[in-house]
């Protein structure tokens, strides 16, 4: 019983949130590289290009870009099977719509995946994260379809290039994030309406479902998943109007895995885009691409739960946190007011595997928290290893239990790096601690943490040991 052989115990991260060497071998801009820091209660603001004075954490970071070696040891020192990471688009096509790749960028990756495989590590990669090259604003990025053309350019270089290197690949990440943060997902304005933002994703689906088919034909090996960011809402009540206004919350979030893992949209997206005069920019043929592109299995992140009801507030994203206007009295919250739901992930994986009956995996999940780096160099972080503990526990009931076929699971920032959605830093989710500050100043040093002996422990037991 307990978790399968071979399961992919890591830890994930993205580039925008750790590479820093935002500029450097010829990196071109990408849409994190103007985001400035905020915090729980300041917005991350927007800026039309770099300017000067303001902080942007991912210009710096943790320095992975330099560092990636030494982090790559500290996982392996773990016990990591599987590292989760991006590849930086702009480091490979710095305006995003080049005919020739950059070699340089195309070379680090070669040498973090041969770091990765040389402790025996299997890179899961992230092929578009929170980082659509600024270049790409000059067609209004994902709203123009030639974007489509411009990310199968990018994929089908990378599939070619770590063909025997890579066999796991997610197309976008949290692509739902298209509805609530439209600019991190896709460079698009977080003013935009809903029209420009389906189109937007309408774009994204095509480009997914061309990329599956692409990784399949240039490598049999590869694996190609979707991944969905872990918006699950419970209804504020038994009053069936709770339980619909749920319903159509779930729905908003939910129609992305459909269209993913079906090849379709649903009925009632349709019905909706009808109602609100939204049309698809559907062309011949679209329709058998998305329907012979959908993904081999099913990744999502999973941090909290919600609860909606009759008088949900609209959708939307504020400081890096979804406020629905109301909370959920039987959980307890994170310093940054995301509830904290373990049972929810078992209720969460029957969920995904009922509709679609794929394999699974969890490649998010942590706890942002307030660590103190001690005199002896030392970090206590009880609270972290209760709090993936509880969620070990109910991944386990959910594969001996329900029969999930869970395929791993890289918990978020295994490393300590920048929140995406405040751009803090002490917003800390590692097993590794970093020296640095909101304003990625400090001496950059790794330090151990007591999660990162846990976790040890656990990975050497495939999930038995969590004490
Ligand atoms: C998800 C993103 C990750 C990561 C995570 C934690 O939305 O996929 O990039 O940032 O959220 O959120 P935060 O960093 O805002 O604490």
């Amino acid at each position: 019983m307990g978790f399968p052989k071979g399961f992919l115990w890591g830890g994930a991260t993205a580039a925008n949130q750790c590479e820093g060497a935002y500029l450097a071998d010829g990196k071109g801009l990408n849409t994190a590289d103007v985001m400035t820091a905020g915090d729980a209660k300041t917005q991350r603001e927007i800026t039309a290009g770099v300017v000067e004075g303001k902080n942007y954490p991912s210009h710096v970071a943790i320095d992975h870009y330099g560092r990636f070696q030494e982090d790559i040891a500290l996982f392996a020192e773990m016990g990591f099977k599987c590292y989760r990471m991006s590849i930086n688009w702009a480091r490979i096509f710095p305006q995003g719509d080049e005919e020739a790749p950059n070699e340089a960028g195309l070379r680090h990756y070669d040498e973090v995946f041969d770091a990765c495989r040389k402790y025996g590590i299997e890179p899961l990669v992230t092929i578009s994260h929170y980082e659509t090259p600024l270049g790409l604003q000059k067609y209004g990025s994902w709203e123009d379809r030639r974007v489509v053309d411009f990310y199968l350019r990018y994929c089908e270089t990378i599939f070619t290039r770590y063909k025997g290197k890579v066999k796991y690949w997610l197309t976008f990440n949290e692509i739902n994030c298209m509805s609530m943060m439209p600019w991190m997902a896709g460079g698009i304005s977080q003013e935009a309406d809903e029209q420009t933002r389906m189109t937007a994703a309408y774009h994204q689906f095509l480009a997914s479902a061309k990329a599956v088919q692409l990784a399949h034909e240039i490598d049999a090996e590869n694996k190609v998943g979707m991944m969905y960011g872990g918006m699950f809402s419970y209804p504020n009540s038994c009053d069936p109007e709770d339980v619909q206004a749920n319903e159509d919350f779930m729905h908003k979030m939910l129609f992305y895995c459909d269209v993913q893992c079906r090849g379709y949209y649903p009925a009632y997206k349709r019905k909706e885009f009808e109602r609100r005069g939204i049309t698809l920019p559907e062309k011949e043929g679209d329709a058998e691409i998305l329907r012979d592109g959908k993904v081999d299995f099913l990744s999502f992140s999973y941090y909290f739960t919600l609860v909606c009801g009759k008088n949900s507030q609209a959708l939307a994203i504020d400081c890096g946190s979804m406020n629905t206007g109301y909370t959920n009295p039987y959980l307890p919250q994170t310093s940054w007011g995301w509830s904290i739901d373990p049972k929810g992930l078992r209720h969460v994986l029957n969920l995904f595997y009922d509709r679609y009956q794929i394999p699974l995996m969890v490649v998010e999940n942590g706890l942002g928290a307030l660590d103190t780096l001690e005199e002896d160099k030392s970090v206590h972080d009880p609270y972290r290893i209760e709090y993936l503990r509880e969620h070990i526990k109910e991944m386990k009931k959910a594969i001996e239990i329900d029969g999930i076929p869970l395929m791993g699971y890289t918990p978020w920032g295994c490393i300590d790096i920048v929140s995406a959605g405040t751009g803090e830093m002490k917003k800390r989710y590692g097993f590794i601690y970093v020296d640095a500050d909101d304003a990625c100043k400090g001496s950059l040093e790794r330090y151990r943490k007591d999660s990162f002996y846990w976790y040890q422990k656990v990975i050497a037991s495939n999930g038995e040991d969590l004490e």
